[in-house]
């Protein structure tokens, strides 16, 4: 297996991940802005199969319609000599500050509606360049305090500001799937749907549920403190895994968007193992932030990295799951015995007082979860049998 990317991998990048200037909440740039032609045809360059993009990302906020134009001709061009695609786009609801108090949650009336108006119109634009899919991210929806918002009421807008963007684009016509992104804090102090979980089962109280699932990012899954790998598990066992933001995090602490791997890396190792295993078929997108002391020159060094280190753990992952020890040690720890249902065909609650059972004899067992789980570290890390 080679770790060198080919567009058959479907690595996608935001504009704004390698675009982005390292700017932080104590500090100035550090990178010069970087064009949007560019970064498609370095990223091409490199192997990737697509890039994303916020509305702003691609012209300024307060572009005017022939500026616009302008900035989306010169795109299409890029994506025409080079093959690249855009799977995906998404809104900016949160930097300017209009939206200080959120989009489709703010308090105020006309900001929810001018938010909505600038979605629809990203909508038009994402459909025009063949993205599929269409990323909700809610950055400023939340609070600082309980005083500020109904958490409640909140919903309601929130559910209602989807259910609007539904209707939008089956009206029409567009082949476009809604992916919800969840995030616990950041920039807000809290921010509404903050996990999978929460989005999840929210989304079932969408007027069309079908069209929603979610977009689950590593680092904000472990920003609080939960298991990325239980919450893909969920995600893909609903059918609701529509998309993916590959990045690291260290634990839980501010959103580091770290190069995929470069946090918790046996993390990354079961993740990659199980996006392989279930056929994950949709982009890996990388949703990470080049660290601020890089260069120009760091930047592509780190967007390759996202991509080798996805593929080298899928090469590690496959001889893992392919392993004969592995296999006989999953064997001895009855992992292959979780797939059979726990009541045989036919039997009802009435069977199970059938059972003969030694509770002792049970209890004593040893699972040796202790041995599989260095079997894996040790592919991991590339120990030859
Ligand atoms: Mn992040």
């Amino acid at each position: 297996m080679s770790v060198t990317p080919t567009p058959a991998d479907k690595f996608t990048f935001g504009l704004w991940t390698v675009g982005w200037q390292a700017k932080d909440a104590f500090g100035d740039a550090t990178r010069e802005p970087l064009d949007s032609v560019r970064s498609v045809k370095e990223l091409a360059a490199l192997g990737a199969y697509g890039v994303t993009f916020h509305d702003d990302d691609l012209f300024p906020f307060a572009s005017d319609d022939a500026a616009r134009q302008g900035y989306i001709d010169r795109f299409k061009k890029a994506l025409e000599e080079t093959g690249m695609k855009v799977p995906m786009a998404t809104t900016n609801l949160f930097t300017h500050p209009v939206f200080k108090d959120g989009a489709f949650t703010s308090n105020d009336r006309d900001i929810r509606r001018f938010a909505l108006r600038k979605t629809m119109r990203n909508i038009d634009l994402a459909a025009e360049l063949g993205a599929e899919i269409y990323v909700a991210w809610g950055g400023r929806e939340g609070a600082e305090s309980d005083a500020a918002k109904d958490g409640y009421v909140a919903l309601d807008r929130f559910r209602e500001a989807f259910n609007v963007l539904g209707q939008y684009v089956t009206d029409k016509g567009y082949n476009i799937k809604f992916a919800l992104e969840p995030k616990p804090n950041e920039p807000r102090g809290d921010i509404f749907l903050p996990t999978v979980g929460h989005a999840l089962a929210f989304i079932n109280s969408l007027d069309r549920p079908e069209m929603y699932g979610v977009n689950p990012e590593v680092g904000h899954e472990q920003m609080a403190g939960l298991n990325f790998v239980h919450g893909i598990a969920q995600a893909l066992w609903h059918k609701k895994l529509f998309h993916i933001d590959l990045n690291g995090q260290h634990g839980v602490k501010f959103d580091q968007d770290l190069v995929f791997g470069h946090g918790d890396l046996k993390s990354a190792f079961f993740l990659v193992e199980l996006l392989e295993r279930y056929n994950y078929s949709g982009p890996k997108h990388f949703d990470y932030k080049p660290a601020r002391t890089e260069d120009d020159k760091g930047v592509w060094e780190s967007a390759r990295a996202n991509m080798r280190t996805y593929l080298m753990l899928k090469e590690r992952a496959t001889a893992y799951r392919n392993d004969p020890r592995v296999i006989a040690a999953m064997k001895e720890s009855n992992i292959p015995e979780l797939a059979v249902p726990t009541l045989a065909a036919g039997e009802t609650w009435k069977d199970l007082a059938k059972d003969s059972f030694d509770v002792d004899a049970a209890a004593v067992r040893g699972y040796g979860y202790e041995k599989l789980d260095q079997l894996a570290l040790e592919h991991l890390m590339g120990e030859k049998a």
